[in-house]
This record gives structure tokens, sequence and C-alpha cells, in this order.
């Protein structure tokens, strides 16, 4: 069918070291995989500096830079591939804002982050970003399995 293309996009979803120290990794799955959205890609990664930096590749030149790049190689990182219709919008509003200040509540920023340095989740902001985080963090691509629901979740 022709919705086939459009459910095949992909989001890169990075739980940082915080949500990862704090308890969240199985709080965080469940409100995706619970939605609808397929696991295609899973690793526990600590990174090292150099791959932080070019995650964070387009933010070299802000204040911050240096901050957010100690605090995602502080600890392991669980690194995952997401698949949907719309999962790259509709991964982001399940994340919320980036300044968890202005996330709303019910969603994962909102529910458990207070500072925008400590905002516990990554979610790519396109699909051309999602495509290129993909590639760097999985160079092996997503896993090839498919759900058995798509008929209950699509129309
Ligand atoms: P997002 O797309 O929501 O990850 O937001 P950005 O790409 O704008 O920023 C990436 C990360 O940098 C944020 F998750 C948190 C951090 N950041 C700060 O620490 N201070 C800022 O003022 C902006 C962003």
């Amino acid at each position: 069918a022709s919705h086939r293309i459009i459910m095949a996009e992909q989001t890169f979803i990075m739980i940082k070291p915080d949500g990862v120290q704090r308890g969240l990794i199985g709080e965080i799955i469940s409100r995706f995989e619970k939605k609808g959205f397929y696991l295609k890609g899973l690793k526990l990664v600590t990174v090292e500096r150099a791959f932080a930096e070019k995650h964070y590749a387009d933010l070299s030149a802000k204040p911050f830079f240096n901050g957010l790049v100690d605090y995602i190689i502080s600890g392991p990182v669980v690194a995952m591939i997401w698949e949907g219709k719309n999962v790259v919008t509709t991964g982001r509003k399940i994340i919320g804002a980036t300044n968890p200040a202005q996330s709303e509540p019910g969603t994962i920023r909102g529910d458990f982050a207070i500072d925008i340095g400590r905002n516990v989740i990554h979610g790519s902001d396109s699909v051309e970003s999602a495509n290129k985080e993909i590639a760097l963090w999985f160079p092996d691509g997503p896993a090839a399995w498919q759900s058995a629901l798509h008929s209950w979740i699509y129309e």
C-alpha cells in the first residue's frame, strides 16, 4: 500500500546519561512502544568526546557546547532507532520542549526534567538529521524485523 513508504520513517532517540542513571530507560521505551512505534535499533553505549562532538556538530559554536559534550560523555546512553508514520515529529512531541521549564506535563521532559542541561533525552529534529544521526550511531543500519501489529495500528 502507498502508506508503506511513510511508515518507514525513522528517528534517532537517545536516553542521555541522566536518564540512564535515574532509571528511566524502561519508562521511556514504554512510551514509544505503547504509542505504536517499532524499535529498530537499541544499544547501551558510552561515547568518546570526538563522537559526541560529531553528533552535536551543528551546535559547535554555541556557548553551551563544551558543557553539553561533557554531559553526554559522562556515562552510558541508550541509543535507539524508532520507526513509524510521522515518528520524527511525533517523537519530538512525546519528548517535549528542549527546555523542561517549557515542556508540557505528559511529555518526557515535562514529567522528568527541570534543567535544560539535564533534559534526559534527545530526538532528531527532522527526517534529514534523523538519517544522519542513524548513520552515525548505527553504521550497520536498522534491524530488519517487521512487527505483526501493523494492521492493528495503521488503517
Ligand atoms: P533539541 O533539538 O531539543 O535537542 O535542542 P537543541 O538541538 O537546540 O539543543 C541540544 C541540546 O543542547 C539540548 F538538548 C540541551 C542543550 N542546550 C543547552 O544546554 N542550553 C541551551 O541553551 C540550548 C540547548
